[in-house]
């Protein structure tokens, strides 16, 4: 089942501006900042809620950290904006599968490491209606890096 919009991913060419502008426009605070170096991005999340399900929402800031990253590709195509969306699960592997069997290109054979030592995986934007779509295990209570 998925549970919640754990976040959308929005591609940006400068993390610490766009950290600024959401501050000065809505408020919103940087919860956690990282770098991924296997998805190349250094991203912060901007928490929006805390959810029923023990899980929160949040925005994701991704800038990319080398040019042939999955988001500094998309910047060159389109520029800066909405980059995926993200939904909420206790179970990403066992998703990952019901999605495959409708059909639906799962891009990791098995789930990889996201933010927060959460468990992600993404499906084809060509099979989702145009839409990057990623589905995300938060960590257990206690595990949190
Ligand atoms: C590419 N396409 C997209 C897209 N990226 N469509 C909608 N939204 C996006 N974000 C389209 C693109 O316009 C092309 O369409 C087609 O897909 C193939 O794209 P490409 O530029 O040739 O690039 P590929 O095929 O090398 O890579 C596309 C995929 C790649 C989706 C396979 O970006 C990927 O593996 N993404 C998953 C990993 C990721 O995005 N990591 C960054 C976030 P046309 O031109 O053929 O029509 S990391 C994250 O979220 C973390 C850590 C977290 O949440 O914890
Ligand atoms: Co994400």
């Amino acid at each position: 089942m998925l549970t919640r919009i754990d976040h959308i991913g929005i591609a940006c060419r400068d993390l610490d501006a766009a950290i600024a502008f959401y501050r000065r426009t809505y408020g919103f605070t940087v919860a956690h900042e990282e770098i991924n170096e296997e998805q190349g991005v250094r991203e912060a999340m901007l928490k929006i809620n805390e959810t029923d399900g023990g899980g929160a929402s949040y925005l994701q800031l991704l800038e990319p950290t080398r040019p042939d990253s999955a988001v500094a590709k998309f910047l060159e195509k389109n520029g800066e904006g909405v980059h995926h969306i993200a939904f909420g699960t206790a179970d990403v592997a066992g998703e990952a599968a019901a999605i495959a069997d409708t059909g639906v290109r799962v891009l990791y054979d098995t789930p990889r490491r996201g933010t927060l030592g959460s468990q992600i995986t993404f499906l084809h934007p060509k099979d989702c209606g145009g839409v990057l779509t990623e589905l995300v295990q938060a960590p257990s209570p206690g595990t949190h890096s």
